[in-house]
């Protein structure tokens, strides 16, 4: 199956023409959106955290095939300007078709293999139907190492918003499936609600992923994985990105109570709590 990609080559992007493809896919490829000034940046910030925070600390063993650290707005809080990227965090925004919130961030490591390769396809979260493109939550995938048909990558599953939800041998069945190659420094944008695995090679190379996942500020938080500092959703001084890191986790507020003292944490929680509730009026 051919896969069409989107370019921010002449820094205009064709929204009209994505929003086209991911009603009809449930996803989409960017090219250059970064400029190799800023993925050798994030190249090194990801390879600064592994070496500083490898395991035992904060990466850890995902699964069979994957390490990561889901706290890096804590070990590497620059990762913050990748996730509100002025080509990016827009492009999320027009997909989610409100005010969009952060859900958790994931430095990800994939090592050279030699073993039998696999897939498992699977859907982090059922489809939201009341939703124009029946997403709850989107992924944000970052390239941080040339992705090709000799490495491991990311592939999917695709489906248009018209096509009836199927279970997942119907699906692939139906539809096929999209390996998502590119150059260090793609960006893929997902619904989690599609079907999508990672795929692994048998590859002497390694692959570097952010892997950061968007929400809807009125919708449920996704997950407890991530910790959100609070220089971001309390002392940042801009409203607007206080409230965008604002749909607090569990994770978070356990933290939070662990490190504040009971007065503190009742008045930070409550001057969270008036944020949502002043944009939930909006
Ligand atoms: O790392 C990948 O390529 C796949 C990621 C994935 O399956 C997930 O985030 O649920």
């Amino acid at each position: 199956m051919s896969v069409t990609t989107f370019s921010f080559i002449d820094e205009a992007a064709n929204t009209q023409g994505i929003l086209t493809h991911f009603q009809n896919n449930g996803f989409v490829i960017l090219e250059n959106v970064l400029t190799p000034d800023e993925v050798e940046y994030y190249v090194d910030l990801f390879d600064r955290d592994r070496q500083k925070w490898g395991s035992p600390n904060f990466w850890h063993p995902f699964g069979t095939y994957q390490t990561r650290n889901c706290h890096a707005l804590v070990t590497s809080p620059e990762f913050d300007q990748l996730l509100r990227h002025a080509k990016i965090l827009p492009l999320v925004e027009f997909l989610m078709g409100g005010p969009t919130c952060f859900s958790e961030l994931c430095l990800r490591h994939m090592t050279p293999y030699n073993g039998t390769p696999n897939q498992s396809f699977h859907r982090d979260r059922p489809h939201w139907e009341e939703h124009p493109l029946r997403m709850d939550y989107m992924q944000l995938m970052v390239y941080l190492t040339d992705v090709n048909q000799e490495t491991h990558c990311f592939s999917l599953s695709p489906e248009s918003v018209s096509e009836p939800i199927l279970g997942t041998l119907g699906q692939l069945d139906r539809n096929g499936t999209v390996d998502c190659h590119g150059m260090v420094g793609t960006v893929v944008l997902f619904n989690i609600a599609v079907l999508h695995t990672a795929t692994v090679r048998v590859t002497k190379h390694e692959r570097k992923t952010v892997q950061a996942y968007y929400g809807h500020r009125s919708r449920p938080f996704l997950s407890n994985c991530s910790v959100i500092p609070s220089k971001f959703w309390y002392h940042h001084p801009d409203q607007e990105i206080r409230e965008f890191y604002g749909n607090l986790n569990d994770t978070t507020r356990v933290f939070l109570s662990a490190f504040e003292s009971e007065q503190d944490e009742s008045a930070t929680v409550q001057v969270s709590l008036n944020n949502s509730s002043e944009s939930d009026e909006v």
